[in-house]
């Protein structure tokens, strides 16, 4: 197989659930880690929980690991001071130990909460400058530029994902243009590990929906071709007139309901 051990981090979460059973073609062992509790080891698989913010737990736990998907840390908006734990300090340590333990290959799952602040009329790339709209988008600026430090001073490659709304479908119109099904998230993940040279490369996550706001040029190395669209969803949020609503704040800007949610500004 590709590699001989996979870490992925958060694989108590929504997401480390499906991709749990999803990577195991990819690496001999598959090496899952959450703070929280998790099915037990099945066959080539080693389960290890961990804080991340705890930084020799974290050390420990990427001995012998070839690549990492950093899945794991606080995935909506909370007080800074949690963020900063788990996001801040447990990305921090996740580079340490993976400039340790000489990993070459990481993909980081960033969030389109990083450039939240621009308006649902607006259509972007990985050049244009961030507007995070939340503390739990800053602290995925953070994660982007300590990765793309750790290229540029050590070497490893990241590819840093700015995941839109993976979920199995979309709950709202917001959705219909971020969607990113679980399939077509595999496969990006797939090519970000599998991809010759990725460098420092900034990815948005998105399904081939009938509307975008996010332009992937600067990732057209990865080969990344989505297979699905939210137009399968189109009868659940026909298109109306009223999409973008002029005076609500969630759909004027990207980050939808994001921007409501720092609980000091509330
Ligand atoms: P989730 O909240 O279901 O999973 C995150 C996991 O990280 C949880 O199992 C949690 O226990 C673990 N975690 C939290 N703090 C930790 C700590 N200090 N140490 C170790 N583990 C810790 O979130 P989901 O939806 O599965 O997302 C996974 C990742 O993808 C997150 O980093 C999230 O920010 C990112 N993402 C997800 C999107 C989505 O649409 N699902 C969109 C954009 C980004
Ligand atoms: C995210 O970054 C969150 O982790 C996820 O729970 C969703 O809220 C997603 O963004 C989104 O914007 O839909």
């Amino acid at each position: 197989k590709p590699f001989n051990r996979l870490l992925l981090t958060g694989a108590a979460g929504g997401l480390g659930k499906i991709l749990r059973e999803r990577i195991k073609p990819w690496a001999n062992i598959i090496r899952v880690s959450d703070i929280a509790e998790m099915d037990a080891a099945g066959d080539n698989e080693e389960v290890i929980r961990c804080d991340l913010s705890d930084k020799s737990a974290v050390f420990a736990l990427m001995e012998g690991v070839d690549a990492v998907l950093h899945f794991g840390g606080i995935s909506t908006e909370n007080t800074f001071e949690a963020i900063m734990s788990a996001n801040i300090q447990g990305t921090y340590n996740l580079y340490e130990a993976i400039h340790k333990h000489g990993v070459k290959r990481v993909v980081f799952a960033s969030s389109n909460h990083t450039v939240g602040y621009y308006k649902t009329t607006d259509y972007i790339d990985a050049n244009s400058p961030r507007r995070p709209d939340s503390m739990y988008g800053i602290s995925k600026c953070f994660g982007e530029d300590l990765s793309r430090y750790y290229y540029d001073h050590c070497g490893i490659e990241t590819v840093c994902l700015r995941i839109g709304s993976s979920f199995p479908e979309p709950i709202n119109k917001r959705m219909m243009v971020t969607y990113f099904s679980y399939d077509d998230l595999v496969e990006m993940l797939r090519c970000s590990l599998f991809a010759p040279r990725v460098g420092h490369t900034i990815a948005f996550g998105m399904s081939n929906n009938p509307a975008a706001w996010w332009d992937n040029r600067y990732a057209s190395h990865l080969g990344y071709q989505a297979k699905d669209s939210s137009t399968q969803f189109a009868d659940k949020f026909p298109d109306t007139a009223d999409y973008p609503a002029k005076d609500d704040i969630t759909t004027i800007y990207q980050g939808g309901g994001f921007l409501l949610k720092t609980p000091q500004y509330k």
